[in-house]
């Protein structure tokens, strides 16, 4: 993606660079933002191909929601084969945002459901407005996740809240998910994206090393038995504390030329 500072429009979404951040609009609000194959597929491409220079993105929702999920409309007839593939297509996008080149910020209002939790548990940190709720309604239209929930979303909240959405089609609202660990943070109306941009902004000072650490490694740690692990963590640890940018915000630090916690 040849984008400067700018925007540029997608059939399904909006991209639009500033400086250092990218901000990836979905953009189908007459549908609710539900994700069709063409949403899914723009997706993969866009994070596939993060522009030299952007550091971190956020990607939200336009219109009152942020995703209705899966186009209904476009679940077909298919056979076996075809739906094996059709849920690998969604896993091979959820993967670009997971495992891209930039942390993702997800900023959530209104509806996120099924497919939209399936994107949003993808990303790296999720921002709530008070209007965000969350539900898995696929156990209600008689099918099961298939764009990477049943993976990601008990990494988040647990396996016995994931299946008492999907058993009983429950919704959880912006505070209860925020209590159980889908949001990270919870913001009023209309404050959300000014929020993820903050910390989108924040994220980018970070050294390069941490945050690949963060996307590609901590990850993988967490996925392994205690032995890999523990060495997976010494291995990052050490290259990471090796990086003459570590070296030397720590060596500011002493001088007294860096911040203290939580300045
Ligand atoms: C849609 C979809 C959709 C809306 N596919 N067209 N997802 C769901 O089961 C959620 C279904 N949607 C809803 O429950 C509601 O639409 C909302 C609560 C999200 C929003 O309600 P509201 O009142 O703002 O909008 P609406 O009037 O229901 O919908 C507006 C239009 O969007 C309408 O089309 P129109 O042509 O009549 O104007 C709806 O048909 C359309 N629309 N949601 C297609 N999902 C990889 S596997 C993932 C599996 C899943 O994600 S399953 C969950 C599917």
């Amino acid at each position: 993606m040849s984008i400067s500072d700018g925007q540029e429009i997608r059939v399904t979404l909006t991209i639009e660079r500033k400086g250092e951040i990218l901000l990836v609009r979905l953009n189908r609000p007459e549908k609710r933002n539900a994700m069709n194959d063409e949403m899914v597929l723009e997706i993969e491409q866009v994070f596939s191909n993060i522009p030299a220079g952007v550091k971190c993105a956020v990607i939200y929702g336009e219109g009152k929601h942020f995703s209705a999920g899966l186009d209904l409309s476009e679940l077909t007839d298919r056979d076996v084969v075809q739906g094996f593939n059709h849920s690998r297509m969604w896993h091979r996008a959820m993967d670009k945002v997971q495992f891209g080149t930039v942390p993702v910020v997800a900023v959530i209002h209104g509806a996120c459901v099924g497919g939209g939790l399936e994107l949003v548990s993808a990303c790296h940190i999720r921002v709530a407005e008070e209007s965000a709720f969350y539900a898995l309604p696929e156990g209600q239209r008689g099918i099961f996740v298939g764009g990477g929930a049943a993976v990601r979303v008990p990494k988040l909240i647990g396996m016995a809240r994931m299946a008492d959405m999907m058993f009983t089609g429950r919704v959880i609202t912006a505070q209860e998910g925020m209590n159980m660990g889908i949001s990270q943070y919870i913001t009023p109306p209309g404050q959300g994206l000014a929020k993820g941009i903050e910390l989108a902004t924040k994220i980018s000072c970070n050294t390069p090393i941490t945050n690949y650490a963060l996307m590609h490694v901590l990850p993988r740690i967490t996925d392994s038995s205690q032995e890999q692990a523990s060495m997976l963590e010494s291995l990052i640890a050490a290259i990471s504390a090796n990086e003459p940018e570590a070296k030397g915000r720590m060596t500011d630090f002493l001088a007294g030329k860096a911040k203290k916690v939580g300045e």
